[in-house]
């Protein structure tokens, strides 16, 4: 019996939307990952916020209020990946307080892009001041593993 072993990368096209989608956390209202003390403030407030990790098309960014008495939202101010999160989902909602979760999804829009988002209540992405954060968005997927074997 022969047995042939192939092992094959397969890069998926820059701009191709992930096949598996991760999910990033950003706490609302709060000064550090344990939930910290309440504050004005998206935590991380980049991301990705690990050295040699992407945020890809695909992947979910989920926004979290971490304290009732927050009022807050996320809004994007940049067109390529639009999205007001709170306690509303993420397509329209002004700041609010409460333990809202709201998720959206990278669409492929964003690829390569850097996109802002504020708390309307309390920053200004444009300016660079107050509640802000910001998302870069890679324009390339890692490379696939895939082996098969041949008789
Ligand atoms: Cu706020």
């Amino acid at each position: 019996m022969k047995l042939l072993r192939y092992i094959v990368a397969a890069s998926i096209a820059a701009n191709a939307a992930s096949v598996y989608s991760r999910e990033f956390v950003v706490l609302v209202g709060t000064t550090s990952d344990s939930e910290g003390t309440p504050a004005n403030t998206f935590v991380p407030n980049h991301l990705p916020n690990v050295a040699g990790d992407a945020v890809q098309p695909g992947d979910i960014i989920t926004f979290q209020n971490v304290f009732a008495a927050g009022f807050h939202n996320a809004r994007s101010i940049d067109a390529e990946f639009p999205f007001s999160c709170g306690s509303g989902g993420c397509a329209s909602s002004a700041p609010a307080s409460g333990l809202w979760t709201s998720s959206v999804t990278v669409p492929v829009s964003a690829a390569g892009r850097t996109i802002r988002y504020q708390c309307d209540a309390h920053g200004n992405a444009s300016a660079g001041t107050g509640m802000i954060g910001s998302i870069d968005v890679s324009t390339t997927t890692p490379v696939l593993l895939q082996s098969f074997e041949v008789e």
